[in-house]
């Protein structure tokens, strides 16, 4: 049985009604709002996210890259996000979309707390197919944390010819995987996600996915898929959590 996308919380942004975001977290898991940023102003930072790329791969095939950066960063397709210019201005303008303010605020209340360790820019695509990330939860990179989202924005096209992004809309929100699990235990997990529920949407610069630390997900990456997808991830966290993270954290008014 197929599942229409009907049934996916795929919404045009203005026509979201933002008192319905926790309700929609809590029971889904997953938002995505079509439209809800400029697609313009993303375009125009799209080449400073790819020069960040450019400067971190040179880094890396010169073997200058140090383990901490290829461990933590490279190896999971994200550049560091201090060498991104200006990536802190970027945050600010995404932030200050209207249409996004008006869930976190609904979501938070008047502050959270960026996660400046996890904003980091993100690139898959088939120069590095390794790079793809399977099966996971968040929180298991980023603690136990009640009240937090990512808010996911891409730079190009995701999913079709682009790597995207499958997410388990419905997924319980509570820890399901960690990283001391073995291979065979993930496996199990993912193993019953019901493939009706496994959401993959064609996403465009100027959409946002929100989701939380438990909703499982993973990068969708096919063989054929030969274009390559730069995203942005911003973590945000409610005030009550910022004991949970050793994250640097910033705070934000919404
Ligand atoms: O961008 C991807 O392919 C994976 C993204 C992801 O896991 C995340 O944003 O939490
Ligand atoms: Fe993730």
């Amino acid at each position: 049985m197929t599942q229409t996308s009907q049934t996916f919380p795929d919404f045009a942004a203005d026509s979201f009604d933002p008192a319905t975001t926790s309700e929609k977290l809590e029971s889904l898991g997953v938002i995505l709002l079509r439209q809800a940023v400029s697609a313009e102003m993303i375009a125009d930072w799209l080449p400073i996210f790819e020069s960040s790329f450019a400067q971190f791969d040179a880094l890396h095939a010169s073997g200058k890259m140090d383990r901490p950066s290829y461990e933590n960063l490279y190896r999971y397709g994200h550049v560091h996000p201090l060498g991104v210019a200006g990536l802190q201005e970027w945050l600010n303008i995404m932030l200050s979309s209207p249409i996004l303010r008006q869930v976190l605020r609904a979501h938070f209340g008047e502050q959270a707390y960026l996660m400046l360790n996890n904003c980091a820019p993100r690139r898959q695509g088939p120069i590095h197919p390794e790079h793809a990330i399977p099966f996971h939860q968040d929180q298991e990179f980023m603690g136990p944390i009640k009240r937090a989202v990512n808010v996911w924005i891409p730079l190009t096209q995701a999913g079709g010819d682009y790597p995207g992004l499958e997410i388990w809309s419905g997924c319980p929100q509570k820890p399901l995987l960690s990283f001391a699990l073995p291979p065979y235990e993930r496996q199990s997990v993912s193993s019953q996600i019901p493939p009706e529920s496994l959401w993959n949407p064609i996403m465009m610069p100027g959409d946002v996915m929100i989701f939380t630390p438990y909703t499982i997900h993973r990068t969708w990456y096919e063989p054929n898929m030969f274009q390559t997808r730069y995203s942005s991830e911003i973590r945000l966290i409610s005030p009550a959590d910022t004991r949970n993270t050793r994250s640097a954290l910033i705070v934000r008014d919404l």
